[in-house]
């Protein structure tokens, strides 16, 4: 489609609000290939649950032992709790690799790795990739590592983090990959949290031709943790590294020397595969525990029908692997079902804002999944850097980490897509553990900017804040009523959590987000409710932000909030008050942005340091967040309701003071 015609495509659509449908040669050759098929198995997945998932388990898995129960679950209970697959045995390695060994896959690209550097590719067989985790097992297990214990991996976009995934699958260790853009003190904070001994990381990385200093940031979290006994340290640039001789030992010289065989794990369904923070409510990120056997089978069977996966599809996930979206779709997903699945180190505008399309085409990329924050840079990098590159390989592309607009999502589809490829925006969470709501791609009509309907198993609500059901089109918060087998187990450590956070009524999965429901039963993520704010489809807490501000000795108080930003989605926005005699300043505004950036990593740097002579409190004393929002979003005429505010005075200084920062 040329420039122009799109344009006015795009225009034309967004007016019409109409619906898609999937091309007819897409939905000839798709796993579901009608609206029909789709309703089929979604009715045959609520009706009898453990027919369905015990078939789907039975043929996309291989188990030593089968379960003596498919599903058990309470969500009333003083204890919430939720298990698939009871006394099933399997080990989520042998599933991602050995079973692909005694056929055609054997020689099949496992993982394909494009490096920063252009000419730095590595392609890992399944028989490669075998090789390379039975190494690292046997490394992990000469360290100590047993079964149940937890190993943190603190590391970049690098083969070895997927490696080291699976090799503590293959023991039954539990991974907790931290994001290598956290901070010294978030690592901290994940480590003493997770009670891990050992920790793997890089020497240093590569971020948009600058070279990251890993192994840095990872020591001074080390400095203190004095609970970790072993760090182990990949060599991911050639240069000089500061070991610590009683702690630090290389990859490389381990590995070179351990056995290329290593008997898997036979692990129950329900032991943990892997734990991953993320933010919440509360100030302290919360580990996510996922089990092993109902996340895998749900990683595979969303892979296999959300992206409509084909025994020779090239699939590129773009997230880090640090990140739930790297867990279920470079990794398990795609592996557990004998894809080649394309891992990169880089970042979408280094060395020039065409570096995906480049990659697209260097390798024939057929199935695309990356955020809406991305779209919209590319977009407002415009065609010229699409429009060089070969993507016919395309066949679909995927969207998720936020809500994606009708106006991004015309653009990916229209530009990236060419009109061929459906778009199939998927939401869920890292608790979800696979993809919740999505356009079926190939079996059901698309509507920019809605995620479309349940996957298989998933029964969403939307309900009012008393509980009661929304009508259409009737915003509320978004709920689940069933369990899935890709659902979280718990929070590490923290009981008491999993039942507050997740279920603070009887009954249902509370997912934090809000959304709306059409006639066509299609759903609509309006955004997160509570406070969590989503940077460039990051989960930040605002009690994380707020805490690392009032640690700065100037800072009294602090309330943050989410502000429309045009690329990041949501940019964060920090109402602080000084202590008496702190003098305000533009040195002192970069210090405390700077702080969080230290505390927490770069992501969380604030956007807006707003110094505030008092914060709105009601007369009971909580920060009235709702106006805090309206203002930084400029949205003053209609704050509502003012009247329980103690002091209204203070709402007129923060609409002047935003109003000069602006
Ligand atoms: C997978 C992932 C989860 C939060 C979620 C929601 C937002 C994710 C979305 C979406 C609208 C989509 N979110 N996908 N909102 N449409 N397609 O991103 O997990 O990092 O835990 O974030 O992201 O607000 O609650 P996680």
């Amino acid at each position: 489609m040329e420039h122009n015609t799109r344009a006015a495509f795009i225009r034309q659509m967004l007016k019409d609000e109409r619906s898609i449908e999937p091309s007819p040669e897409f939905s000839y050759k798709a796993h579901l290939k009608s609206r029909q098929d789709y309703d089929e198995l979604y009715r045959r997945s609520l009706t009898d649950p453990d027919a369905f998932w015990g078939d789907m388990a039975e043929r996309h898995l291989d188990w030593y032992r089968s379960w003596d129960a498919v599903e058990e679950y309470d969500f009333d209970a003083p204890r919430p709790f939720v298990r698939y697959f009871r006394g099933g045995q399997l080990n989520a390695s042998y599933n991602c690799i050995d079973r692909h060994l005694d056929g055609p896959r054997r020689n099949k690209a496992a993982l394909i790795w494009q490096g920063e550097p252009s000419e730095e590719v590595e392609v890992f067989t399944y028989q490669r990739l075998h090789r390379e985790v039975c190494k690292a097992a046997n490394v992990l297990k000469s360290l100590g590592v047993q079964r149940g214990d937890r190993v943190v991996l603190y590391l970049p976009m690098i083969p070895q983090l997927a490696i080291a995934m699976l090799a503590c699958a293959r023991i039954g260790a539990v991974h907790c990959v931290v994001f290598s853009g956290l901070s010294a003190e978030a690592l901290k904070d994940r480590i003493d949290d997770s009670g891990a001994r050992v920790v793997v990381t890089a020497n240093f990385g590569y971020r948009s031709g600058k070279i990251l200093r890993i192994k840095g940031v990872c020591d001074q979290a080390l400095a203190e943790c004095p609970q970790v006994k072993t760090c182990l340290v990949v060599r991911r640039i050639e240069k000089r590294t500061t070991m610590e001789p009683e702690r630090d030992v290389w990859w490389d010289d381990l590995t070179a020397t351990a056995s290329p065989a290593c008997e898997p794990e036979r692990m129950e369904a329900n032991e943990p595969l892997f734990v991953l923070y993320t933010s919440g409510s509360t100030a302290k990120p919360k580990g996510i525990v996922h089990g092993t056997g109902g996340y895998l089978l749900y990683a595979t069977l969303t892979m296999k029908y959300v992206f409509d996966l084909k025994e020779t599809d090239i699939h590129w996930c773009t997230a880090d692997a640090g990140w739930i979206t790297g867990h279920s779709y470079i990794v398990y997903g795609p592996l557990a079902s004998g894809a080649t699945s394309l891992m990169f180190e880089g970042v979408p505008n280094y060395p020039k804002p065409d570096r995906f399309w480049e990659v697209v085409e260097k390798f024939g990329v057929n199935l695309l999944y990356t955020a809406p924050t991305v779209v919209r840079s590319l977009m407002r990098e415009g065609e010229r850097w699409t429009c060089t590159h070969d993507l016919s390989s395309l066949r679909l592309l995927g969207s998720v980490g936020e809500p994606i607009t009708a106006k991004a999502w015309l653009w990916y589809y229209s530009a990236i897509g060419q009109g061929r490829c459906p778009v199939a925006d998927t939401w869920w969470q890292t608790e979800t553990g696979g993809v919740m709501i999505t356009t079926l791609p190939g079996a059901v009509d698309m509507k920019p900017g809605s995620a479309a309907l349940p996957f298989f198993g998933v029964e969403p609500k939307v309900v009012r804040s008393d509980g009661t059901p929304a009508a259409l089109g009737e915003p509320g918060s978004l709920v689940v009523t069933r369990p899935w087998p890709g659902m979280m187990q718990g929070v590490h450590g923290n009981e008491q959590a999993f039942k507050d956070v997740y279920f603070p009524t009887p009954g249902r999965y509370v997912t934090g987000d809000g959304a709306y429901c059409d006639e066509d039963g299609y759903f609509w993520i309006t955004g997160r409710i509570d406070d969590v704010i989503n940077v460039s489809g990051h989960r930040l807490g605002t009690a994380e932000i707020e805490s690392a501000l009032v640690s700065c000795a100037e800072v009294a108080e602090a309330a943050v909030v989410g502000c429309p930003h045009p690329v990041k989605g949501e940019g964060i926005y920090a109402y602080v008050t000084l202590h008496e005699g702190v003098v305000v300043s533009d040195e002192l505004r970069i210090q405390l942005a700077s702080h969080v950036r230290e505390v927490i990593g770069p992501i969380a740097r604030p956007d807006v340091v707003h110094f505030a002579k008092a914060l709105p409190k009601t007369r009971s004393g909580k920060i009235m967040r709702r106006i805090l929002r309206k203002i930084a979003a400029h949205q003053t005429e209609d704050l509502c309701d003012i009247s329980t505010l103690s002091e209204p005075s203070v709402v007129a200084d923060l609409i002047r003071e935003n109003e000069r920062l602006s």
